[in-house]
């Protein structure tokens, strides 16, 4: 079969079946083509994409500057490794640092990536800088965390199916209630070696947990008064998806066009990934300043990839754009109306419990047992009517367009899901 051939949806779903590791279940769906808010399947049926790929295509598919960065990059120079210097990588730093207001950044290409490379800098920090006996060094972390898939961080996740015959584990974790001030205090006073505190400002696959007011900034003052690093994992809800350029900058009032430096919680460490290339490449980063970046010395950590010329180019276009179009100004006032909209329909319908989330990283709970198909037979009959949507544990389905789209779209996703709710009300 040549490879450029047309395949129908179901050709090609056979194909990743017989060929591909089946390590998704994927919606039986088959794209083909994607253009801001909408893709298409192969039979050439249009949809609104309501997953923005996990929060990575924030600025909306194939956005013409990002890709336009990325064609003339790759014409350009593609990779140099780290053995040499190139023209891009300082400015894209010097770039998102002061975008993100922090002194240093570390380049890498997947969040799970950039997750260990922070847990990496946490431990190091821990026994240069505060002084924790070798090997010694423990990293609280949430009860239903997502931080990626690597052996280390499903050591420490609960979610059996991402965790089980993987063993044996890392070891050196805590876990701790998420949203629980006072565990992570008690967890702080009994264990002396306490290095970070890694925590998503939001629990998006949990099933977007919005933690409650005062949280954070409670949690990172804590981590203040028993020096430890408040590690901040934005690699889902930063990137202006939750209506601010981070989650973690809560109430700060700074503009989308630069970053005051002056967050509600200023994060010792910030994970970024997915949206900070639009979803174009694979981008993520670390960022800190210089007291705790230090720790990195050349030859203690690396990638292949990592700070690649395509990657910066991209990611500067990628961060230029959540500026010129205010998506986290976007995020936050459409966020408003979908949850305004779904909750005058919700009280009267007995099949959604509520509606919760922050900007444009949403998410509603289906009146049934998380083992119910309601909720994936759901997102199915979305997709008939013209939405893609999926479910993240048993009966929670997330929504999250990409940042680009109007108040017009948006009302018409509202009644695409309104109405396909009711062809699930009794
Ligand atoms: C999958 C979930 C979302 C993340 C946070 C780090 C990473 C992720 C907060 C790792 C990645 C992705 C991974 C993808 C599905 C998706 C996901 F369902 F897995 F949990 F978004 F909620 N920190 N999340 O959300 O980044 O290495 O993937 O680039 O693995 O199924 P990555």
């Amino acid at each position: 079969m040549a490879v450029l051939e047309h395949l129908t949806s179901q050709q090609a779903i056979d194909l990743e079946n017989k060929y591909g590791a089946h390590n998704y279940h994927p919606l039986p769906v088959v794209l083909s083509k994607g253009d801001g808010v909408y893709v298409w399947d192969v039979e050439g049926k249009k949809y609104y994409d309501f997953l923005s790929a996990y929060s990575a295509v924030n600025q909306g598919h194939c956005h013409p500057k990002i890709v336009g960065a990325m064609v003339d990059q790759a014409k350009t120079l593609t990779l140099t490794s780290r053995a040499f210097y190139n023209d891009m990588l300082g400015k894209y730093e010097k770039y998102a640092t002061e975008t993100f207001g922090f002194d240093k950044l570390l380049p890498m290409n997947t969040g799970a990536e950039a997750v260990e490379t922070a847990l990496k800098i946490c431990r190091r920090w821990a026994y240069q800088k505060k002084g924790i006996p070798e090997n010694q060094a423990s990293i609280i972390v949430c009860e239903n965390n997502f931080h990626g898939r690597t052996t280390t961080i499903i050591s420490f996740s609960n979610d059996e199916v991402a965790r089980n015959d993987y063993g044996p584990y890392t070891e050196g974790f805590i876990k701790i209630e998420y949203d629980n001030l006072s565990a992570l205090e008690k967890a702080l006073e009994s264990n002396p070696n306490v290095a970070g505190f890694l925590v998503e400002p939001i629990q998006g696959e949990a099933g977007v947990y919005v933690p409650s007011e005062g949280y954070l900034k409670g949690a990172k003052a804590l981590c203040e008064k028993h020096n430890v690093l408040f590690i901040a994992d934005e690699v889902q809800t930063g990137i202006a998806r939750t209506g601010r350029l981070l989650a973690t900058c809560g109430n700060c009032s700074c503009s989308d066009k630069n970053c005051s430096g002056t967050p509600e919680v200023k994060p010792d460490v910030l994970i970024l990934g997915k949206a900070l290339s639009g979803g174009v490449y694979p981008v993520s980063a670390v960022l800190a300043n210089d007291g705790i970046m230090e720790v990195i010395t050349p030859g203690s950590h690396g990638s292949t990839f990592g700070g690649n010329p395509v990657a910066a180019a991209v990611s500067m276009a990628a961060l230029e754009v959540v500026k010129e179009e205010g998506l986290a100004q976007n995020a936050d006032e459409l966020g408003e109306l979908f949850r305004e909209e779904l909750n005058k329909f919700i009280p009267p319908c007995d099949l959604v419990v509520n509606v919760r989330g922050r900007g444009l990283l949403n998410a509603i709970v289906i009146n049934d047992t998380e083992e119910s198909s309601t909720a994936w037979d759901i997102c199915m009959a979305l997709k008939e009517n013209g939405l893609l949507a999926k479910p993240t544990h048993g009966n929670i389905i997330r929504f999250a367009p990409p940042l680009v789209m109007n108040r017009e779209q948006l009302l018409d996703c509202v009644s695409i899901i309104i109405k396909t709710l009711k062809e699930f009300s009794k």
